[in-house]
């Protein structure tokens, strides 16, 4: 059994909105893609899943409140009902029965059930952490709320760093799958690289250099470059940064600078400690180690503010000679170095810089390593630490666990209690959810708003019922959307978060759409609950595998859902960008009443000068923005619909242009023009009757057959697996534009191609395709309707056209005659596939023959030396 067999369910799913309260074009642009797709899929017979809702928590509600003060509840409520309508607006057909908001108590209890599982499987955990830390707002800042220059977007204030108690889901234990996994998965490359470089695997050797009473390990990919180590660089947090283990003449320094780089990591915000050698900042330590593969030498102990806490073991061997940030940290406190590896001779003297691999320098390498090449000596050293106890092989990941806690009101509250003597106790399953106490006082200050609530926060302790407190924080918002999806499949359900059978039968997504700013945490997030939740049973594995589970996750890895993949296919949706004028001279941005657009090409009212014109990303800031309302108002939404997905392929940036919209609305007319004509010539007999004389059609009536067909084809490539639905518009654009030139057009083969036309129209513009199939069907014109049962009172339940194969083949075609390589005449008309040697026959025998191909003198055929035949195309003869 194939999970294709499972059901023939297809899983639209599209990223759900923040109800932020306002529709903008880039909704306008995700929604019309899947809806497209859904609708599609529908009339090709599949039991189509297509949910929305609301990501609903989040830090605007809560901002919205201090500054106008709105409650989040009721500004949240406000804004899906406003939302709502307007999605309807667009015609985008949404399972509204599946509709989810994450700040719904029934939603979020089982958020907080989801915590609860992971809690259970040891998949979270409470540790400190470093916070950003607003000391005027007194607050904790997420990263993006901290700007380049380390200072709280809010209050300006510069942000410091502080350790809080914070929960973790340990994310990190998934990273080999949430790898591997990538392959399997039909995403665009470079979402998949940006996951792989998030994960950021790292094959190494961890080696040990000697200390007195203990060790320290470094963590490096070129152990190869072991013998040029010349000395040592620590992060500013590593364990023997303290006064226990410093030199009493070093320690006061040390500790100085180990802090003056905190500090600095902390100013420079999300994106610190990256910084490069030559701007980093050092100190030595006064502390030596020993050479792991050599006891002879000894190598100082550096702080550095390059080697970033967390990652490896925090603490690099220094070589200069192959490595640019030790090359430039070295210059810079004068350490001297010595090269290892080099390009050529393993006897040579060794040259400059080299960062490359290469082979192993004899003179340093203590014999036995000499002349290996580096991936050799990555493997021999690695061996040889290993023997000694002084290292191994060991691969790394950049990903870290995931932080889970926020210092947040709007959001659902973790479920924990604390006990004063029995730590930290879960909440009972029975009382979930833990709602969100109302009317908290939110100032934007202080930690949690939760904590002021002291009625909400005393509760008794469910295991020994003494007097306990709840935990104050809320999760992060990408708990809520890492399960949505799983949801939208039993959104009704009050026992489970989603019933299993129900969620094994339409996971994974058959296609994702939604926008390329969630390519790396989002879909990380997702991918990681979805493969938990896959791994302990809540879905797939038990049910649709039975005991089998891991033979046929090998199985269900063909059909590009490993081990509990959520989302099949992705599809990003590049951004809509607009129309943005700019004054020539001063470059100034110009508002819409400033340009005069009645003349036939704009102008600048001030100064009367053309102004320049380009598309930007839509910002308040360069009044290019567009209300997709008002478009759908003025032109509605069907040509609003049609004119975004014509405009690009959905990858691709669109530049959105209003003015232009007026073309679809051009192309709506002429279609409802073709149908009206088209009504007053009703077919006559069906298409069914008149295949079997096919034989004996016309040449329009085939080729009206095969233009038909064509558009089939590339239609349904398009809207089922290349996504160039702009690509599907031009097909049935040139087949109406083809329609309108035919003469007969009672034959059952027009009727066929124009309702084929209004079929295929009609999930990209859903309501044009409606009235056209009403008037075509009250007109008895359907007869000629070969699939499906004509009496269907909707285009939607009619079957999307098939493909005739066999119909896409010309009858005939134009031959182009060339003589001595020169275009000379044509033979129209010619039936396809015609032989050589008749061809030749018709060419020789046509009236322009006599003067190309025949001597004048003699009256005679030239001599043909030579033919070249290209079939159906043309026929090149070479004469003397
Ligand atoms: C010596 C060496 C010589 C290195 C050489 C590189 C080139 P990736 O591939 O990103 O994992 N490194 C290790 N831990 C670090 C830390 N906490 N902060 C900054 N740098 C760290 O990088 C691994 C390499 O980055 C390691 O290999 C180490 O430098 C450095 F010619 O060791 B290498
Ligand atoms: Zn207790």
């Amino acid at each position: 059994m194939s999970a294709d067999d499972i059901s023939q369910l297809f899983y639209v799913l599209v990223m759900f909105p923040y109800p932020s309260g306002i529709l903008h074009m880039g909704h306008v642009r995700v929604y019309t893609i899947s809806d497209t797709l859904a609708r599609f899929q529908r009339m090709r017979g599949r039991k189509v899943v297509h949910p929305m809702g609301w990501d609903a928590f989040g830090l605007p509600a809560e901002n919205a409140a201090i500054e106008r003060g709105i409650a989040p509840e009721k500004w949240t409520r406000d804004n899906i009902r406003v939302m709502k309508e307007q999605l309807k607006s667009i015609l985008a057909d949404f399972d509204w029965e599946r509709e989810v908001a994450t700040c719904d108590a029934d939603y979020y209890k089982w958020t907080q059930h989801l915590f609860l599982q992971l809690m259970k499987h040891g998949m979270v955990y409470r540790a400190e952490a470093e916070v950003n830390w607003d000391p005027v707002d007194q607050t904790v800042l997420a990263n993006e709320q901290v700007d380049a220059q380390g200072r709280s977007w809010r209050s300006g204030a510069v942000v410091e760093k502080r350790r809080l108690k914070q929960w973790f889901a340990r994310i990190t234990a998934y990273a080999e799958d949430l790898l591997q996994d990538l392959d399997a998965l039909q995403w665009p490359a470079h979402v998949k690289a940006m996951q792989s470089n998030w994960i950021g695997r790292s094959e190494g050797v961890e080696l040990k250099f000697g200390l007195d009473g203990g060790d320290v390990t470094v963590f490096t990919t070129r152990a190869d470059t072991v013998f040029g180590a010349s000395y040592i660089a620590v992060s500013c947090d590593h364990p023997l940064i303290c006064r226990e283990h410093l030199p009493d003449d070093h320690a006061d320094e040390v500790l100085r600078v180990a802090h003056e780089i905190n500090e600095a990591a902390a100013k420079g915000g999300a994106s610190a400690s990256v910084d490069q050698g030559i701007s980093a900042m050092g100190v030595f330590t006064g502390l030596y180690a020993t050479h792991p593969l050599d006891p002879t030498r000894r190598v100082p102990i550096w702080v550095a503010s390059y080697v970033i806490p967390g990652y490896g073991t925090g603490a690099v061997m220094g070589v200069p000679a192959h490595d640019a940030r030790d090359r430039d940290f070295s210059a810079k406190y004068g350490i001297e170095g010595s090269e290892a590896v080099v390009g050529d001779s393993a006897d040579s003297t060794g040259a400059e810089f080299r960062a490359e691999p290469g082979i192993l320098l004899r003179s340093r390498a203590n014999g036995r390593f000499g002349g290996l090449s580096s991936a050799e000596a990555i493997s021999a050293i690695a061996d040889a630490a290993n023997a000694d106890g002084k290292g191994k092989k060991v691969v790394k990941y950049r990903l870290r666990d995931w932080l889970l806690s926020r210092q947040r009101y709007w959001g659902a509250p973790v479920p924990v209690i604390h006990c004063q003597s029995c730590g930290v106790v879960p909440v009972p399953e029975k009382d979930l959810p833990v709602r969100l106490p109302e009317n908290v006082e939110l100032s934007g200050r202080g930690g949690s708003p939760l904590a002021s609530d002291e009625k909400w926060v005393q509760c008794r302790c469910p295991k020994c019922s003494g007097p306990a407190r709840r935990d104050t924080d809320t999760l992060d918002t990408f708990v809520d959307s890492s399960w949505y999806f799983l949801r939208y499949l039993d959104a009704q359900n009050t026992s489970k978060p989603f019933d299993a059978a129900k969620a094994s039968a339409a996971m994974p997504v058959d296609v994702y759409v939604g926008g390329v700013e969630h390519a790396i945490l989002h879909l990380l997030y997702s991918r990681f609950i979805s493969k938990f939740l896959w791994r302990t049973g809540a879905y797939g594995s038990q049910h649709a595998f039975d005991n089998k589970s891991i033979l046929e996750a090998v199985k269900r890895r063909e059909h590009g859902a490993p081990n509990g993949e959520p989302f099949k296919r992705l599809l990003t949706q590049g951004m809509v960008h607009g129309l943005t004028y700019k004054d020539p001279k001063s470059g100034h941005f110009l508002r819409p009443e400033e340009v005069d657009l009645t003349g036939p090409y704009p102008v600048v009212r001030a100064t009367g000068e053309q102004p320049t014109k380009s598309y930007e990303k839509m910002s308040k800031s360069k009044y290019n923005g567009v209300d997709p309302t008002a478009a759908v108002a003025s032109y509605g939404a069907d040509a609003t619909r049609l004119h975004m997905l014509y405009l690009a392929p959905p990858q691709d940036v669109l530049e959105w242009d209003t003015q232009s919209i007026v073309g679809m609305q051009r192309w709506i007319n002429r279609l409802g023009r073709l149908v009206d004509t088209a009504c007053e010539t009703p077919p006559i007999g069906s298409l069914a009757d008149a295949a079997c004389k096919r034989a004996q059609w016309s040449r329009e009536a085939s080729e009206t057959y095969r233009q038909a067909n064509i558009a089939i084809q590339r239609a349904t490539e398009a809207l089922n697996s290349s996504f160039a639905f702009n690509s599907a518009i031009a097909a049935l654009i040139e087949l109406s534009n083809y329609l309108a030139t035919v003469n007969d057009r009672s034959h059952p083969t027009f009727a066929h191609a124009l309702l084929a036309l209004i079929r295929m129209l009609s999930p990209m513009a859903p309501s044009v395709g409606e009235e056209l199939w009403e008037t075509v069907a009250k007109n008895g014109y359907t007869s000629a309707f070969s699939t499906g049962s004509d009496a269907t009172d909707t285009v939607f339940k009619t079957e999307w056209p098939t493909l005739d194969e066999s119909a896409l083949k010309p009858r005939s075609t134009t031959i182009v005659v060339q003589v001595n390589g020169k275009v000379r005449y044509k033979l129209e008309d010619m039936d396809v596939d015609l032989d050589k040697a008749a061809l030749v026959e018709i060419a020789t025998s046509h009236p322009n023959a006599k003067k190309w191909l025949y001597n004048s003198d003699s009256g005679e055929l030239k001599n043909i030396i030579k033919m070249i035949h290209v079939p159906n195309r043309l026929l090149n003869l070479i004469v003397k």
